[in-house]
């Protein structure tokens, strides 16, 4: 699937682990709760489902700062909520329209419109209240009360919502390179970098490293979503788990539409290639988080 920097190392055994880590725990903060039907279709949409590749980069990043990923599960679990969170509130009628997300009925197909809204509310407003109480007693509080002013900021007007506000005012628009930049980095890199900062806050890393770490995850996220359109005009529903070629039957503006399908590829190779000389020139060592960007030039090459 990926090619990896070390020789021993096997990115899909490493990656495969710290998703059944993930997955458990998100299991035990997702018990179905009262009302019934709001804490299912919470769960439809978070649980046994998705890479967890956000979650993953948190535990990681902790390790690599020589942190306990323990202490940053919970912030880990808050983010896969809040990314499952946009995705219901996604592929809404009102936004992207889409019956299909990672492979089954959208959330709103089997809950309605009006649950799924609800569902995603409530996915967002419990995550920072995961990360309040489930972070270990020994984290200082002044990094706690960072961590969740920035996980608050990734969700809001400056990260996915003011990102998703702006892509849509576009659709049908000539749009300049600023704007078209602000949507991938607020849409979707506010989440890559604050995965990132999370397991690095979380493990008392140095304002360098965190600066590494933080410029890594802003380029893999960009790189993520420039992957996401090339697969969006190259990809089979079956392949993308939703319906492929919707963003520009949308009037949408993607990496491919806007830049054409070479320079959407040479920009996807400069970024991941850059993220990974990032690492190794700050000598941080870590094959995964090599693999991982590697994994995201090689998923379009496929
Ligand atoms: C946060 C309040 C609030 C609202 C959300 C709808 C919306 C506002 C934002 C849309 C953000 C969005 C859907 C960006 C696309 C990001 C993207 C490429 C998602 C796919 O991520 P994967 O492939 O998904 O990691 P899996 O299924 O593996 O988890």
């Amino acid at each position: 699937m990926v090619s990896f920097i070390s020789e021993n190392f096997d990115l899909a055994r490493a990656v495969e682990q710290d998703k059944q880590l993930i997955n458990s725990h998100l299991e035990n903060y997702l018990k179905v709760g009262q009302p019934k039907t709001l804490w299912k279709a919470m769960r439809y949409s978070t649980i046994s489902c998705g890479k967890r590749l956000r979650a993953i980069l948190s535990l990681e990043s902790a390790r690599i700062c020589g942190g306990n990923p323990e202490n940053v599960l919970p912030a880990a679990c808050a983010l896969e909520m809040l990314h499952a969170q946009s995705l219901i509130h996604d592929d809404l009628p009102c936004m992207d329209d889409d019956d299909f997300r990672r492979g089954k009925p959208s959330n709103h197909k089997v809950y309605g419109e009006a649950m799924a809204v609800l569902a995603g509310d409530a996915l967002l407003a419990y995550a920072p209240q995961v990360i309040i109480e489930h972070t270990p007693d020994s984290v200082d509080k002044k990094v706690l009360f960072q961590l969740i002013n920035e996980f608050l900021h990734a969700a809001g007007p400056g990260g996915i919502v003011g990102g998703q506000a702006v892509d849509i005012q576009s659709e049908n628009k000539t749009i300049g390179t600023g704007e078209f930049d602000y949507i991938i980095t607020r849409k979707t890199a506010e989440l890559f970098k604050f995965a990132l900062r999370a397991g690095a806050l979380l493990s008392g890393a140095s304002n360098e490293k965190l600066d590494v770490l933080t410029e890594y995850g802003k380029k893999i996220g960009y790189a993520f979503q420039i992957a996401d359109d090339i697969l969006d005009v190259e990809a089979t529903l079956q392949e993308l788990g939703k319906t492929p070629g919707k963003d520009s039957k949308a009037g949408k503006n993607t990496y491919v539409s806007f830049y054409g399908p070479d320079k959407a590829m040479r920009d996807l190779e400069d970024l991941t290639r850059s993220a990974r000389e990032l690492l190794i020139n700050n000598n941080i060592n870590s094959s995964l988080l090599i693999g991982i960007a590697d994994y995201i030039t090689q998923k379009v090459k496929k």
